[in-house]
């Protein structure tokens, strides 16, 4: 193998994206995680992350409806006799990956849009999710959020039958929903000055997730004689 071999280039990023420790490499998958290109991977982890975290077994490979259309055959048609329960397929540009899997099995296909075109993924978005009648796709948003999510709907789809699952499922939803009290507490202590206090606002930089922000610095400033700004918890 060089050192331009793509299976060489695919196998470093996979190192990169995948922990082994918690077993990318499974005996039972349930979930297949197909993609387009290598270079759809650093989306398409996202949806194995969530499998991990619920602890589902899955599998990884990469399938073009174009570049390699009797792969994706074989797969779409070998798939449930493997076991496989749900199919998660995420594409870039005339992304066509998930409906042709669709097309040739019966069981649930997740779709992920891939923003990786100079259209910035709204090719993808409309061919993942334009499919007719007959044949569906449940097409998640566009991107590594879609990739997540495309974890979460499969755990859910797999949860219908299996009450560890479910169980897992519903505790994540409660950790959620505890984070974003923790963040609205912590937004309610920079917000709220004490009466004779006039908070500086420092800017959030946008974008970055709250839990990997700096601590934000409050900058208190004597006002005289005058009451706080009257600002309310942000939503
Ligand atoms: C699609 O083409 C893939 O899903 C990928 O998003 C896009 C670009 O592929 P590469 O040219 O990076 O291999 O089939």
């Amino acid at each position: 193998m060089t050192a331009r071999d793509p299976s060489q280039r695919l196998l470093r990023i996979f190192y990169e994206h995948i922990n082994f420790e918690k077993g990318a490499l499974m005996s039972k998958p349930v979930v297949g995680i197909l993609m387009g290109s290598d270079s759809d991977l650093p989306v398409m982890q996202e949806a194995a992350a969530m499998l991990q975290e619920f602890g589902i077994e899955y599998e990884m490979t990469i399938a073009s409806a174009h570049r390699t259309p009797k792969k994706v055959l074989e797969y779409s048609t070998t798939a449930e006799k493997r076991g496989i329960k749900v199919i998660i397929a995420g594409a870039g540009w005339a992304a066509h990956l998930a409906g042709v899997i669709a097309s040739h099995t019966t069981l649930p296909v997740i779709g992920v849009p891939i923003d990786s075109s100079p259209l910035k993924g709204i090719d993808a978005l409309i061919a993942t999710v334009q499919m007719p009648g007959g044949v569906p796709v449940a097409t998640m948003s566009l991107g590594k959020t879609g990739a997540k999510n495309a974890g979460i709907f499969a755990a859910q789809i797999i949860a219908a039958s299996d009450v560890k699952i479910a169980n897992r499922l519903k505790v994540y939803r409660v950790e959620m929903e505890r984070d974003v009290e923790e963040k609205a507490k912590r937004l309610v202590t920079i917000i709220t000055a004490p009466a004779h206090l006039e908070v500086e606002a420092v800017p959030v930089e946008a974008g970055a997730p709250a839990a990997k922000k700096k601590p934000r610095r409050r900058r208190w400033k004597k006002k005289p004689g005058g009451a706080a700004p009257a600002q309310g918890p942000a939503a």
